[in-house]
């Protein structure tokens, strides 16, 4: 093990740029390539690799400091074999004399942009990079623009600099679009020009004059971006050889190439993320904090709010126009145990939730007396109890829904736009409870079955959900919904419509009731119904219609034969 300093390597042109991020800590085991620190300067951002593998020994650089290039970054104890491989002098050599010309965008150089007619900006030299994308448009067609101003952004795996404009002028045509990879010499854009552009980039630089010469009368910001990148290669040349302007303010978010890249991966807009690292920068955990609240609701982004109908605070809509959701350190009133959400609930819940926030729900409440039926069901239980099938009150309720679903048909439909699909079949799903969480499993052609045969699938159903064993298939293609609490308890409940299905019932805990039958009270075996519909697709006389017909074929099941 021998410790050797890992040095900043050429950064071209600039002399001195900022530290602003430190990716390793003492300790940490770096690879050769790896990034050490992030370098910043007015146009662009850049990290520095490590020359060698090995074990961070001391970092010898904090935020805030300036370096250039031979500062040492910090001490990494190698292994011999990669410090004799690669010697830290010899992994990042000095600057080498920009290999060939100092080469200025055709553009600049050609008659046209001295005049006032169209001006052809075009990628300049960009060292050593090839096949460079582009992350950023900064400007839009129409814009005034300004000698200098950045027009894009481009970036490599390690560095992002801006691509400023030879000349001034009118924005006429944006020749690159986000994702394009560009090249020097590329044609980036077309100014009206007004003035001519600017003196350095009129005068073609010398051929073959070196950086530093170049650097000396036209350092360009961007210049260094490049340089560092590749540790083998030779010190590309400088970027344009455009003179030095103030820089315009960049609208561009603090992020370093490698965070840049990781937003990007993810979709998430750079621009709306809140940097809480060294100066605003935003970082890795930034942007994954930004994801999290986008996907748990709790902020959205501008493109959501843009798609959004305007908020009906603001009278233009009917937006939600929600508060955040509350942040709660709730161990602070208490110990609290934290549990993930099973896969299922995840995904019902973001399917109930799209559910209840999409559907008009209508909730109509009503009772089916169920006392023949009842005695009826155990009835045939005690004779059939040999059989091993169990004729369920739910099984009696599909096949009851199924008679009125065959009357009431816009109950057996779903909304696709605005038609409204009638299903020529009828297949009823039933909610199963399970220790993941609810299910929806399906029994098909439930019009075609009989209620000892939907009895004996709904129990294989159910034993399959609870075993987590249900297909996809098991749960697809559902008309109608019934979720029964009947087991449990309850008087009523509204229960969430299973899309794009436009009604479901919810059943709960029968029980004997007085019944005023005109002369006396009877006690009755009353069943209470709970049916949520789609008010966009079904009316409130409807429904109650189809609740009454529910509860009359529930009081006398001969009239499903009718
Ligand atoms: N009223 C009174 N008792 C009822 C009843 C009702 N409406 N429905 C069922 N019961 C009784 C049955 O008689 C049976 O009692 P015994 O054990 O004494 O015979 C017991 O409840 C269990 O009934 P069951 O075996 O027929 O089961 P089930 O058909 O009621 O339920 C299933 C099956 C899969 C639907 C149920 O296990 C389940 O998961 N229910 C919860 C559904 C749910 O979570 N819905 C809410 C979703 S939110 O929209």
């Amino acid at each position: 093990m021998a410790l050797i300093d890992i040095q900043v390597p050429d950064i071209g042109d600039f002399d001195e740029v900022t530290v602003i991020e430190l990716l390793v800590k003492t300790g940490d085991t770096v690879k050769a390539e790896q990034s050490l620190i992030t370098v910043e300067s007015d146009k662009a951002s850049m990290e520095i690799p490590s020359s060698h593998a090995g074990v961070v020994k001391e970092i010898k650089v904090k935020l805030d400091d300036k370096v250039k290039q031979g500062s040492v970054v910090l001490t990494l104890e190698a292994a011999g074999a990669d410090v004799a491989a690669t010697p830290a002098e010899a992994a990042m050599p000095a600057a080498a004399p920009a290999p060939a010309v100092q080469q200025v965008a055709a553009a600049e150089a050609s008659p046209v942009a001295a005049a006032s007619g169209p001006v052809e900006v075009h990628v300049p030299d960009i060292g050593d990079f090839k096949d460079v994308s582009v992350i950023e448009i900064l400007v839009k067609p129409g814009d005034s623009i300004k000698a200098e101003q950045s027009l894009i952004t481009v970036e490599s795996d390690k560095a992002s600099m801006e691509i400023p404009s030879s000349a001034a002028g009118v924005l006429k045509e944006l020749k690159v679009k986000l994702g394009d990879i560009v090249n020097i010499g590329d044609l980036l854009a077309i100014l009206e020009g007004t003035a001519a552009p600017v003196a350095a980039a009129a005068a073609p630089v010398a051929a073959a004059q070196p950086v530093a010469a170049a650097a000396a009368t036209a350092p360009v910001a961007v210049a260094f971006a490049v340089a560092v990148a590749s540790v083998a290669a030779p010190a590309p040349a400088a970027m344009p050889a455009h003179a030095p302007t103030v820089a315009p303010s960049s609208s561009l978010p603090h992020a370093s190439p490698s965070v840049r890249k990781f937003a990007r991966e993810l979709g998430v807009p750079l621009a709306e993320v809140k940097g809480t690292g060294y100066k605003g920068r935003i970082t890795p955990d930034d942007v994954q904090a930004f994801t999290k609240a986008v996907m748990t609701g709790a902020i959205r982004t501008e493109a959501q709010v843009a798609k959004a109908p305007a908020p009906a605070a603001s009278g233009g809509g009917v937006g939600l126009d929600l508060l955040p959701w509350p942040k709660v350190d709730f161990s602070k009133f208490g110990p609290v145990e934290r549990q993930p959400l099973s896969r299922i609930k995840k995904i019902s819940g973001a399917n109930l939730h799209r559910n209840w926030v999409m559907i008009p729900h209508v909730f109509n409440h009503d009772d089916a007396d169920i006392t023949e039926l009842e005695a009826f069901r155990v009835q045939m239980n005690k004779e059939n109890e040999k059989s091993g099938v169990k004729l369920t009150m739910l099984a009696f309720l599909i096949k009851a829904s199924v008679a009125a679903l065959k009357k009431f048909p816009q109950f057996n439909a779903s909304l696709d736009g605005d038609q409204l699909v009638l299903k020529q079949y009828c297949h009823v799903a039933f909610a199963a409870d399970t220790p993941n969480g609810l299910v929806v499993p399906v029994i098909r052609d439930a019009d075609k079955k009989g209620v000892l045969q939907i009895s004996q699938e709904m129990g294989e159903l159910a034993k399959k959900a609870r075993d987590g064993k249900l297909s996809p298939a098991d749960m697809q293609g559902a008309c109608f919904t019934i979720s029964s609490l009947g087991g449990i308890g309850g008087r009523y409940f509204t229960p969430i419509i299973n899309a794009p299905e436009v009604a479901i019932l919810g059943v709960c805990k029968s029980q004997i009731e007085p019944v005023w039958d005109g002369k006396a009270f009877q006690p009755r075996l009353i069943l209470p119904l709970s049916l949520s519909w789609d008010h966009r697709v079904i009316d409130g006389a409807a429904a109650a219609r189809f609740n009454a017909y529910l509860g009359q074929i529930l009081a006398d099941f001969r009239r499903v034969l009718l």
